[in-house]
């Protein structure tokens, strides 16, 4: 008898303590949702989803046609001297991913005299590593009073706009109030498509009518974010032809007006397309001096087997590549990190 009770008044236990968990389950559950829906469904969805491009498989994934050129190199064996058959076969690939002439010698004269004591792989990764030292740090303040903007300069067709609009949503999420400037007057549908973009990140905007003077609009897009007290404008420009003077010059006005009280440019980046190869260079030597360019976002990246001309473009302009798109959604864009590149071409 009292073992029937004792077992009664244990399974009595067991019922009510499953019971209870259920409730504060359910109750969880319910301030997980109501705590939820404070933030607007798309930006959960979008967080839920957002890819890690520093993950090392996701990345070469997205560079996976650059990858495939570098297989040759990553199948070769051996340590210690390499033989006159692997240095062809080292040099090809390198020139095939555009790293151009002066980087690849550079590379080869090092890996005859250095040899490959832990590998060929190995020994190419030092190698390109030690091609991609610049300083790559990326300013968002200002000097105290003044709206740090970031200047975006480069052709058509490059990723101007889509750039702005990743990166827009990045600030966002690193909790500032961003102001875009859509300085692309030349064709209407410019502000429209960044106007999108502002509308999806939840960043405020200063447009104005086609053919407008994108000085004027950049200085009221400062002037709204002073007073808004937004933290960082980004400002869009238009990108005809590189060999025009006309739009050299525009842009130079553009970089004045943008740099005077209260604005100050803090960063000027150049966009260039990765898919145009040696083309992208001769593209960015022509603005480089008209517009004081302190970076390079090189976009498409995901578009090309040609990748190695991320090192040409660092190393013949002199200008650090700060961010690289891999990508045409909002999160396709990362900070450009070489370690992460090069295991991404190299890694077996
Ligand atoms: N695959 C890929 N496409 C991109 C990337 N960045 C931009 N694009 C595409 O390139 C095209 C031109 O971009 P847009 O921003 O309008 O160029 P803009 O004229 O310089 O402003 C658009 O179709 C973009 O979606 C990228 O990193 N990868
Ligand atoms: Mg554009």
């Amino acid at each position: 008898m009292i073992v029937l009770i004792i077992v009664l008044i244990l399974v009595a236990l067991v019922v009510g303590d499953a019971l209870l968990i259920r409730r504060l389950r359910r109750r969880r559950r319910e301030l997980a949702t109501r705590t939820r829906s404070l933030v607007p469904e798309v930006l959960v969805t979008k967080v839920a989803s957002r890819p890690d491009l520093n993950d090392i498989e996701t990345l070469e994934r997205r560079l996976s046609s650059s990858r495939s050129i570098f297989e040759r190199v990553r199948a070769l064996s051996g340590v210690g001297a390499l033989s006159r058959e692997q240095l062809d076969v080292v040099e090809e690939v390198l020139l095939r991913s555009d790293i151009g002439v002066t980087t690849t010698n550079e590379i080869l004269a090092g890996l005859v005299v250095n040899g490959a004591p832990s590998g060929i792989a190995s020994a190419l990764r030092a190698a390109l590593l030690s091609s991609l030292s610049a300083d790559r740090s990326i300013r968002t303040l200002a000097s105290p009073g003044r709206v740090p903007v970031w200047l975006f300069v480069g052709v058509n067709g490059v990723g101007k706009t889509t750039t702005i609009g990743k990166l827009a949503q990045r600030h966002v999420n690193e909790g500032r109030r961003v102001m875009l400037a859509a300085g692309d007057t030349f064709r209407a549908a410019a502000g429209e498509q960044l106007q999108q973009w502002a509308t999806r990140t939840g960043s405020d905007i200063v447009r104005a009518a086609e053919g407008a003077d994108p000085g004027s609009v950049v200085h009221d897009a400062i002037g709204r974010a002073l007073a808004r007290g937004s933290d960082i404008v980004l400002a869009d420009t238009a990108g005809r032809r590189a060999n025009s003077t006309n739009l050299l010059d525009e842009l130079s006005k553009i970089r004045r007006v943008a740099d005077r009280e209260p604005g100050e440019v803090i960063e000027t980046f150049m966009v260039l397309d990765a898919t145009t190869g040696q083309n992208a260079l001769s593209q960015a030597r022509e603005f480089q001096a008209a517009a004081n360019v302190t970076g390079i976002v090189l976009t498409k990246l995901d578009g090309t087997a040609r990748g190695g001309i991320v090192v040409a473009i660092e190393r013949e302009l002199s200008i650090p590549v700060k961010y690289v798109g891999v990508g045409e959604t909002v999160d396709d864009l990362l900070v450009f990190d070489p370690r992460n590149f090069v295991d991404s071409l190299l890694d077996a």
